[in-house]
């Protein structure tokens, strides 16, 4: 029996649409929930959006509408997208559920059990855009001197009553877990980073707020909700049955990856594992932190205008071809640029071009001259090169995924794709129909079992189109025969569309 896997996004902040970076972000996680699940293994998959915090409270107070109406609205486009673009989640949480409320009081009360917890006065810095605490050392300085975030968003100057958890109590037992498992944080770049911060030492973090009541009332504490972090990633408990379901917590918990964005790796990599510390539950297995996408090598925001909407490019372009473009074009990990033109050529050159012309080519052919179906006719040594090529192909894309190396398996992937059309070339099948009948016959034998494998291991990636090319090739498990029916085109090939044209 191969163990379950239980994998999550970030939950995402409903106080604007879904924008590209966030479906990117889901795509990348359905892949690898995909694969996981061919491989034979239970996978649960989690998504959501995170609702409390100040940035809801200040984007619903200046659009006129409460903080649970905002919530109500915009979490409704994140989950309609996750939809649209085929994404295989188990459960799409919002931290407004009651259930996520239970969680997050009960892992609060255990560290408040462990002694981690104190009420003091909060005075410092607070990034409402990162929903984030900043020391004064690590703010930067902007333009006329304003003061920045690390990360470049306004700070300011925040004084209450709070709780706090002992975060400096952590520093030792973080650098001994970062040591002990390397792959906790990946991949190395941010592993570095943030080895980095924590030697240079954790000051105590602010965990409740007071001047304001949307989110997770403080057992025990009234006036105190919980700062968003707390609430926010005890999703990933919620998610796995605690504190009730204890069948389900002993499966899925802990998180085998907790795939999210390399602007809060701090809060998965320190605050997160400490947290769990502290309430004695055991720690994820790995946090990995992808890059951001750029809309033609610029960063998109509100004021440039640049900000792209996931949904327009997969009605333009199909959700599949998107899907494909993202993880092959984007080494994953890293930052990754887009623009119209490059999704169109990368989906016409390997999708429409390569992979589906092969796949329709043989597929019309049989359907037309053979009434669907072909024999086993006469085998040459090729024919097995062939299968042998096109399974190392498939083993490296299998390869690759496990390693999360998601471009890198791809590209092994086409390389079977590669193999059959340079087969079709010297073997000529369409010729032989005149000379040669039983070779015919081996070499679309050949080609069908190849194009199925094919087809199979890239169904995480383009599962849609995987599906309907499987569907087509009309495969008995049982004789391992094929019977094409009706064959169509499954990788239309794309025109650019432009915004002008919706
Ligand atoms: O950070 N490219 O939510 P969020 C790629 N609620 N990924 C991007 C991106 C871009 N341009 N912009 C954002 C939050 N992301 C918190 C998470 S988890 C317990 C709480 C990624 O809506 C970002 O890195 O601001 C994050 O992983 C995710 O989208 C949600 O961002």
């Amino acid at each position: 029996m191969s163990r379950p896997y239980y994998i999550t996004t970030a939950i995402h902040y409903p106080n604007g649409r879904p924008h590209i970076g966030h479906a990117y972000e889901m795509i990348a996680a359905d892949a690898i929930a995909r694969f996981q699940r061919d491989q034979g293994r239970e996978v649960r998959f989690q998504t959501g959006t995170d609702e409390h915090g100040l940035k809801m409270v200040k984007t619903a107070r200046d659009r006129d509408m409460t903080a649970r109406e905002l919530a109500d609205e915009m979490s409704s486009y994140f989950h309609e997208m996750a939809d649209a673009l085929d994404i295989s989640y188990d459960r799409f949480i919002r931290t407004s559920e009651p259930d996520h409320h239970a969680a997050s009081q009960t892992i609060w009360q255990a560290m408040a059990d462990a002694g981690d917890l104190y009420l003091d006065r909060y005075e410092g810095w607070y990034s409402v855009r990162d929903e984030a605490f900043y020391e004064e050392k690590e703010l930067v300085e902007g333009e006329g001197g304003q003061k920045l975030s690390p990360q470049g968003t306004p700070v300011e100057w925040t004084a209450e009553e709070t709780w706090f958890f002992r975060l400096s109590r952590y520093q030792q037992p973080l650098l001994d877990l970062y040591a002990a498992q390397p792959d906790f944080i990946r991949p190395d770049s941010r592993r570095n980073e943030i080895m980095r911060f924590v030697e240079g030492g954790l000051v105590d973090l602010s965990v409740s707020r007071t001047s304001f009541d949307w989110g997770v009332p403080v057992p025990g504490s009234p006036g105190h909700v919980m700062y968003v972090w707390v609430d926010a990633l005890t999703n990933y408990l919620t998610g796995a049955g605690y504190p009730n379901d204890a069948a389900a917590m002993e499966k899925w918990w802990p998180a085998d990856l907790h795939l999210i964005g390399k602007d809060i790796v701090r809060f998965h990599a320190v605050y997160w594992p400490a947290f769990l510390m502290s309430a004695k539950l055991a720690l994820p297995k790995q946090v990995f932190g992808h890059g951001f996408l750029l809309n033609r090598g610029e960063k998109m925001s509100k004021s440039v205008g640049n900000v792209v909407d996931p949904m327009e490019l997969a009605r333009l372009y199909g959700v599949d071809a998107l899907r494909y473009f993202l993880l092959r074009d984007v080494s994953f990990g890293n930052d990754g640029t887009f623009s119209d033109e490059a999704i169109v050529t990368r989906a016409n050159a390997d999708l429409s071009n390569s992979f589906g012309n092969l796949g329709q080519r043989v597929c019309a052919f049989i359907a037309k001259n053979l009434d669907g179906k072909v024999e086993a006719g006469r085998s040459e040594p090729a024919d097995d090169a062939l299968l042998a090529e096109v399974d190392a192909a498939c083993a490296g894309f299998g390869k690759a995924f496990e390693d999360l190396a998601l471009s890198q398996g791809i590209e092994s992937w086409m390389t079977g794709v590669f193999a059959c059309n340079q087969y079709i070339d010297v073997q000529a099948p369409w010729a032989l129909r005149k000379t040669d009948a039983e070779r015919m016959h081996a070499v679309l034998s050949t080609l069908l079992k190849a194009i199925h494998r094919l087809a199979l291991t890239i169904q995480p990636v383009v599962p849609g189109s995987s599906a309907k090319l499987i569907a087509q090739l009309g495969h008995d498990p049982a004789t391992g025969t094929f019977n094409i029916t009706a064959p169509s085109p499954i990788f239309p090939r794309l025109e650019l569309g432009t915004a002008e044209e919706k």
